[in-house]
């Protein structure tokens, strides 16, 4: 992780890959890796081709989204503008720092998204309503 790294946008971070004849190997370690403790983990696979995860945005979680099988989208939103991140790559890691809306769709047959996040599950840090995440973006705004 660069240490000038701007913790306030998302973006794509290059993790370690370790080259093997045998295969390659990559690690996350603590706050040496990604900009944050990581309290949990989970991933999501066996998404059907038309599905659309996401849909809200986190007061305070942080987190990594990495492909480590297949592809997928990942549309990012700070209120007023969308970008989208094709994920596809085990050694990238899509870093989303908290009051981001983010959706993930156009996953590819096999795809696994692996979510690495700096706090325990808590529905009330989620922003599920688009208008209201809108409102909260326009009194705190965040920029792409
Ligand atoms: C995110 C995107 C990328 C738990 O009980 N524990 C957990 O750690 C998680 C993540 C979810 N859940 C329960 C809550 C719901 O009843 O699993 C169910 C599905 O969760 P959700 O609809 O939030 O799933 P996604 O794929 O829309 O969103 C998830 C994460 O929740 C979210 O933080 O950024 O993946």
């Amino acid at each position: 992780m660069g240490n000038n790294m701007d913790i306030s946008r998302p973006q794509i971070l290059q993790l370690p890959k370790i080259h093997d004849p045998r295969g390659n190997l990559t690690f996350v370690e603590g706050e040496g890796t990604v900009p944050f403790e990581i309290k949990r983990a989970y991933w999501i696979y066996d998404v059907p081709a038309a599905a659309e995860r996401g849909g809200h945005s986190h007061h305070a979680m942080s987190q990594l989204l990495v492909a480590v099988g297949g592809s997928f989208n990942v549309n990012v939103c700070d209120g007023l503008d969308w970008r989208s991140f094709t994920l596809n790559r085990p050694f990238e890691g899509l870093f989303i720092p908290p009051g981001f809306w983010r959706t993930l769709d156009n996953f590819s047959s096999g795809a696994v998204c692996l979510s690495l996040v700096s706090t325990r599950y808590d529905e009330a840090d989620y922003v599920r309503d688009f208008e209201e995440f809108k409102r909260l973006a326009k009194a705190n705004p965040r920029r792409l």
